[in-house]
């Protein structure tokens, strides 16, 4: 019996020291000291020891016992020490190495010249309001005197979601419906998308943003107008830049203009950017229509109004000389990383 315990503890201590991972430490312990162990195996033949000798072989395999528990700890403590300097090394992390350059966003040309327009209108005392894509017929036609036969209501130009709701072709819904609230009055911008039924080309595209203006008061003329899109120009293009306002038709504005502003460009002498004229179109615009008055419940003896019609892709690529609308539309980075 003691020499059995002595194999058996000579056989696990050097089982142990050969051991090369932590893993198999516990296969070890597994077949010494486990339930189906040799060490438990020992001790179930405890019986047919005579009774005077069971204590000091009781001793002898707790002694035995301890001894493997504690050379596999032992054991244990130095594999796990060499797992962790073996991570250490493999693991290594050069602080030295420079960062990865994270990508910075851009502002949209379009935003850009959004935010510079909603800037100087908001420094003449306008507010900015905003309404939704699809409207009712009304609101984007008819209240704007758009007769139920004008061409510009050609299912070719207008995307219609049924027959009396449209994708909005212009922004004036939204100062339709301020004009129907009754609060005068009125000086206000209104930015958003807006739809037509366009081919995509260099200048033209089914959605693109256009940005107007309403101004509603007692005793509002033409000349307060022409003031307030010279200042536009000015701040926009620059305090050189003179306008010129061309007769002009809409059907919700009596007079009508549009208007030009001297090329930035080349001053006005005529260069490719002007197409030779000196002149470059920004806008239309020009005093609201009584009839539109009238529709939104303003009684046109009492008030008048100046409207305008700004196109914000035409503005974006005339001040940043870009050529074709639909590099506005691509996202590419390349493009968008150059403002
Ligand atoms: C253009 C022309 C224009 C308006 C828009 C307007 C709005 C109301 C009443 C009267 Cl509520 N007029 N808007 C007036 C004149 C011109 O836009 O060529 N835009 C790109």
């Amino acid at each position: 019996m003691k020499e059995k315990l002595q194999k058996i503890r000579e056989e696990a201590m050097s089982k142990i020291q050969e051991s090369d991972a932590l893993e198999s430490l516990n296969e070890i312990r597994i077949a010494y000291l486990g339930k189906k162990g040799e060490l438990t195996e020992v001790l179930k033949g405890m019986k047919n020891v005579a009774p005077e000798e069971r204590p000091q072989v009781g001793q002898m395999v707790n002694d035995t016992r301890k001894a493997i528990e504690e050379a596999l700890e032992a054991m244990k403590a130095k594999h796990a020490a060499a797992k962790r300097e073996q991570q250490l090394k493999e693991e290594v992390i050069d602080v030295t190495l420079p960062a990865k350059k994270s990508k910075v966003g851009h502002r949209h040309p379009n935003t850009i010249a959004l935010e510079e327009l909603q800037r100087i209108f908001v420094g003449m005392g306008y507010s900015v309001v905003e309404g939704p894509e699809v409207e009712y017929d009304y609101y984007n036609f008819e209240a704007l005197n758009i007769p139920a036969n004008h061409p510009a209501k050609d299912e070719q130009d207008t995307f219609y979601v049924t027959s009396d709701i449209v994708l909005r072709t212009q922004t004036s819904p939204v100062q339709v419906h301020e004009m129907e609230k009754g609060v005068l009055p009125i000086r206000m911008i209104a930015p958003g998308r807006v739809f037509r039924s366009d081919e995509v080309d260099a200048t033209h595209s089914p959605s693109f943003h256009q940005v107007e203006g309403l101004v509603i008061d007692k005793n509002i003329t033409f000349a307060d107008l022409k003031g307030t899109l010279q200042q536009f120009a000015q701040e926009m293009f620059g305090p050189e830049t003179k306008v010129k306002f061309r007769p002009h038709h809409f059907q919700f504005t009596e007079p009508s203009a549009e208007v030009d502003i001297t090329c930035f460009k080349c001053g006005g002498k005529g260069c490719r950017m002007c197409k030779g004229s000196g002149w470059i179109e920004i806008l239309g615009c020009g005093m609201v229509h009584p009839r539109v008055l009238e529709m939104s419940n303003i009684d046109p003896n009492e008030y008048q109004g100046f409207a305008f019609g700004i196109g914000l892709e035409r503005i974006a690529l005339l001040k940043y000389e870009i050529d074709d609308m639909r590099l506005l539309y691509e996202n590419d980075e390349r493009f968008l990383k150059q403002f």
